[in-house]
């Protein structure tokens, strides 16, 4: 088994990120905990987390952990991102028309998309969320039943972006592209966006709701930029 207490984790320099590179459940429980007793909030905690597993990952990828490692990380994080989910408002509905979510065809990561669902739902929206490796046909078949005028595309793994155009070439194939926002997140960047075709790129939850909020109350803001 590798090292996970040796000194090349310590570049992590906040307990939870650092509970998390080590694996430790018991910490990572009872830090999150502790940091909401603090009153800080959850969603700053899951970010902490969030750098955890990205250490985790660059550990794996050099070979230190292994694919077993990288799975504990991500259930772990999920672990938290429900204890997260928990201490959120009450969920009331918004009445608008749902944002269509889901992770692109080819690509099965579903953790950030479950986030951010998460908290979009804790803020009153109606989500349809199409789960993982998504058709772009389900994206369009989704518009068509709902008549949503927001699409999430979440997507981490580099196909997921020849996945993300063809969704985005299909809506307005169909004539419906001119009515629809395509947000995307993941690993994504403005160069994937506009790839894509994709309207937003977002890098976090957080912004993610945002922007979906602004855009179902006041109509598209300005277009292709990440907030
Ligand atoms: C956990 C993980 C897994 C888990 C996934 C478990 C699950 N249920 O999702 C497992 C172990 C199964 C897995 C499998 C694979 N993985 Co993986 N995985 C990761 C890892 C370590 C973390 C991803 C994660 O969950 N992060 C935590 C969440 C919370 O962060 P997030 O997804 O970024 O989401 C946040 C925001 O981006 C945002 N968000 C996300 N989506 C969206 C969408 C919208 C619209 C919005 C608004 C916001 C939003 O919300 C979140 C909170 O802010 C990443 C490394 C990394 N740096 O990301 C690799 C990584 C993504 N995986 C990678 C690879 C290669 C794979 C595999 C192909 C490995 C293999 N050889 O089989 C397979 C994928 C198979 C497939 N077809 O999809 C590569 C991708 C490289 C690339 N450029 O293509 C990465 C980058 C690791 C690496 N090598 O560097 N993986």
């Amino acid at each position: 088994m590798p090292a996970k207490n040796n000194v090349e984790v310590l570049c992590v320099n906040n307990l939870l990120a650092h509970a998390m590179v080590r694996l430790d459940e018991d910490s990572v429980h009872y830090l999150f905990k502790q940091g909401i007793e603090q009153g800080i909030d959850s969603l700053t905690l899951l970010e902490e987390a969030r750098a955890g597993v990205q250490k985790v990952s660059e550990l794996y990828n050099c070979g230190k952990y292994f694919l077993g490692d990288l799975i504990v990380a991500a259930e772990l994080f999920q672990d938290i991102a429900c204890m997260a989910l928990e201490t959120t408002m009450a969920p009331t509905t918004s009445g608008l028309p749902p944002i269509i979510f889901g992770t692109v065809e080819e690509d099965i990561h579903d953790i950030g998309k479950n986030i951010t669902i998460g908290i979009l739902k804790s803020k009153g929206f109606e989500v349809d969320d199409l789960g993982v490796d998504v058709p772009p046909l389900a994206f369009v078949d989704a518009v068509r039943q709902t008549g949503s005028s927001v699409i999430c595309l979440s997507g981490l793994i580099t196909t997921a972006y020849d996945s993300m155009k063809k969704t985005v070439s299909l809506l307005d194939r169909e004539g419906l592209r001119p009515g629809v926002a395509v947000v995307i997140g993941g690993l994504v960047s403005e160069e994937v966006r506009r790839y894509t075709g994709a309207d937003y790129w977002v890098k976090d939850c957080t912004t993610g709701c945002q922007l979906c909020d602004a855009i179902l109350h006041s109509g598209p803001v300005k277009k292709a930029v990440h907030l």
